[in-house]
């Protein structure tokens, strides 16, 4: 009996965050489909992501261990996806911890521990601070703090 394991995600920038859950889902069956957000609907959960979702499902369709991926258009498709696929488990991140158990009347619903130290959004931050324009003004700014400590270290 072919135990089919279901997710959804973004997928922007992968990094060892995404991989580990996917090594994860996995091993939790026989099939792992992944529903990738598509750029409209990542428009609606007012995220642009930076790689296009054609590049992004490549990208997890390439994964060992992923079977199917699916497009995902809407919050409210799982079910249908679920029933569609003879999903038996739904798996996401405990950061949707509780967010998806409505669906346990149509199969298992579990969330896994994210991996702690790494997200999209670090990764952005992390490259915006590499931006020359952002270090500049970042310089600025630290010549201005050094100037008034030295001007408050005349006055003690
Ligand atoms: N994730 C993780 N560890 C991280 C970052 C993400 O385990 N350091 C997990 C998330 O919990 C999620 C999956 O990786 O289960 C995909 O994360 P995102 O790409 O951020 O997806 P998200 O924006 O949460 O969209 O309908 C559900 C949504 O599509 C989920």
């Amino acid at each position: 009996m072919t135990r089919t394991v279901l997710s959804y995600g973004t997928f922007d920038l992968f990094h060892v965050g995404h991989l580990r859950l996917i090594e994860r889902l996995a091993a939790m069956g026989d099939r792992l489909i992944v529903g990738v957000s598509t750029d409209e609907f990542n428009a609606g959960k007012g995220k642009r992501s930076v790689v296009s979702y054609d590049d992004r499902a490549a990208i997890v369709g390439a994964i060992k261990g992923v079977d199917l991926v699916i497009p995902e258009r809407s919050w409210d498709q799982k079910r249908a996806d679920i029933v569609e696929h003879g999903v038996d488990v739904f798996v996401m991140g405990d950061d949707w911890s509780g967010k998806f158990d409505d669906l346990a009347d149509v199969c298992e619903v579990t969330y896994l521990p994210r991996t702690s130290g790494v997200s999209t959004t670090e990764i952005k931050d992390l490259l915006r601070t590499l931006d020359p324009q952002h270090l500049e003004e970042m310089q600025a700014a630290l010549g201005t703090l050094t100037r008034l400590l030295e001007h408050y270290r005349d006055l003690t």
